[in-house]
C-alpha cells in the first residue's frame, strides 16, 4: 500500500478523542513557534534575482557548515538528488545505489525520465555499501558496455532502518569511485541525523563526497525545504537546472527563514528521537509476533516485520489509526514508525500500548 494510501486511510478511520501520535514520519513535523515569528518577519527579496537575503544566508551558511563553496535552497530533497544525477551523469549512464535507495524507490523514476540513467542496485543486509560491495557493479571501461556514471550513498538510510553508513567507509567509497573517475553523491535527507548518532560534525561525515543533499523538512523541523551543497561551479550549474525544474520561488525567504533556525538549533536535539525510537524499538522486539533487532536501531527510524501469519501489516497500522496513532506500512508484513520532535516519551509509551493491545488479542 503507498503512503498516501495508508495517510488517508489512518486519516478517516480515526477517532477524534485523544491526541494524534503521528508516527508515519518525520516530514510531519510542523514549525516550531519560533519559526513562525521568524517567517513572519523575515526580510526577504526575488531569489530568482538573487536578491532574497534570508535565502542567501540560509545557502552561506549550509555552504559553511558543510566547509563547501557553495549551497542552494531546493524546495524538496528530490528535487536535490535528481538536479545532483542531472549535473553528474549523462544518458546511458548506470547509477550505483543501495537497492532500497530513496533516489530509486521513491523518486518517480525521475533519474531514467529526466537524466536517462538507469539503476544498477547493491543489495545490502544491513544498507551500507562499501568498495567492495560496489566495485563488482561498476562497468568496466568498454565501449559496448553501458558505462557507470555516478554512485549515490544514503545516510541514514531510510528504509534500511535509518541505518548510519560510518564516516570511514563513506571516506573509502569516495576515494576509491574518484580513483575511478567516478564522482559520489550523497542522499543526505537525514545526515544530521547520522552525524549525531556518529558523535560527529556533519563535516567530518561528508567530507569526500561530490555533492551532497541534505533535508531541513525531516528531523530538523523546517516546513519546506533542502540544500544541495558542492563546488561553486556545481551549484551554479543547479541554478539553472532548478528553475528548469519550475523550482525558482521568488520570496522564498519565508521558508528559509524557518530553514535557518532548522539548520542552527534543530541538530543538537536530534539525540532525543533516537532515544525514543531505541525506546520504542526494545519495545516491539518483547512483542510476540513482531520481529526486529532493536540493536539496529541507531538513529530515528524503527522498521519492524509483522512476523505473526494472523495479521497483516496495513491492518496493523488500520488498527493503530482507531487509537489516533498513526504509523507507515510498507508493504504486507513491514511497518515503519519515525519519531521525531512532536512525538514525545508519552506518546511513544502510548503506541507501545496500543501495540501490546493489539498483539495480546
Ligand atoms: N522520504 C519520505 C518518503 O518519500 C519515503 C519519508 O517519509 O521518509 N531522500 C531520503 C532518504 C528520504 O527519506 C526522502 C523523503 C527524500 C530523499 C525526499 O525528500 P522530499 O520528500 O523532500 O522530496
Amino acid at each position: 500500500m503507498s503512503q498516501a494510501q495508508t495517510a488517508s486511510q489512518s486519516l478517516a478511520s480515526r477517532n477524534v478523542s485523544s491526541p494524534v501520535i503521528d508516527l508515519r514520519s518525520d516530514t510531519v513535523t510542523r514549525p516550531t513557534a519560533e519559526m513562525r515569528r521568524a517567517m513572519a518577519e523575515a526580510e526577504v527579496g526575488d531569489d530568482v534575482y538573487g536578491e532574497d537575503p534570508t535565502v542567501n544566508r540560509l545557502e552561506q551558511r549550509a555552504a559553511e557548515i558543510f566547509g563547501r563553496e557553495a549551497a542552494i535552497f531546493v524546495p524538496t530533497g528530490t528535487m536535490g538528488n535528481q538536479i545532483a544525477v542531472k549535473i553528474h551523469t549523462r544518458p546511458g549512464h548506470e547509477i550505483v545505489c543501495e537497492e532500497r535507495a530513496h533516489v530509486y524507490n521513491w523518486e518517480m523514476a525521475t533519474l531514467a525520465s529526466f537524466s536517462g540513467c538507469i539503476v544498477r542496485p547493491v543489495r545490502s543486509e544491513t544498507g551500507i555499501i562499501g568498495w567492495k560491495d560496489i566495485e563488482p557493479f561498476v562497468q568496466p571501461k568498454i565501449y559496448y558496455k553501458a558505462q557507470t556514471g555516478l554512485i549515490v550513498l544514503e545516510n541514514t538510510h531510510n528504509m534500511a532502518g535509518g541505518a548510519v553508513t560510518p564516516a570511514e567507509v563513506c571516506d573509502e567509497v569516495c576515494d576509491h569511485a574518484h580513483k575511478a573517475g567516478l564522482p559520489v553523491h550523497l542522499d543526505g535527507a537525514r545526515i544530521f541525523n547520522a552525524a549525531a548518532a556518529l558523535g560527529k560534525n556533519v563535516k567530518e561525515v561528508t567530507r569526500g563526497f561530490d555533492s551532497i543533499m541534505f533535508c531541513l523538512s525531516k528531523g530538523l523541523g523546517a516546513p519546506v525545504g533542502s540544500l544541495l551543497v558542492g563546488s561553486r561551479n556545481f551549484v551554479d550549474q543547479a541554478r539553472v537546472y532548478r528553475k528548469a525544474l519550475g523550482g525558482g520561488m521568488r520570496q522564498a525567504g519565508i521558508l528559509a527563514a524557518a530553514g535557518l533556525i532548522a539548520l542552527e538549533k534543530m541538530p543538537a536535539r536530534l539525540h532525543e528521537d533516537h532515544a525514543n525510537a531505541r525506546f520504542l524499538a526494545e519495545g516491539l522486539a518483547r512483542i510476540p509476533g513482531l520481529a526486529l533487532d532493536p540493536a539496529r536501531v541507531q538513529t530515528n527510524i524503527v522498521i519492524f516485520a509483522v512476523s505473526s501469519s494472523r495479521i497483516s501489516a496495513p491492518e496493523v497500522t488500520k488498527k493503530l489509526a482507531e487509537q489516533n496513532i498513526l504509523a507507515s506500512s510498507l508493504g504486507p508484513k513491514l511497518i515503519r514508525f519515525v519519531t521525531h520532535m512532536d512525538v514525545d516519551r508519552t506518546g511513544c509509551q502510548r503506541a507501545m500500548r496500543a501495540m501490546e493491545q493489539i498483539f495480546a488479542a
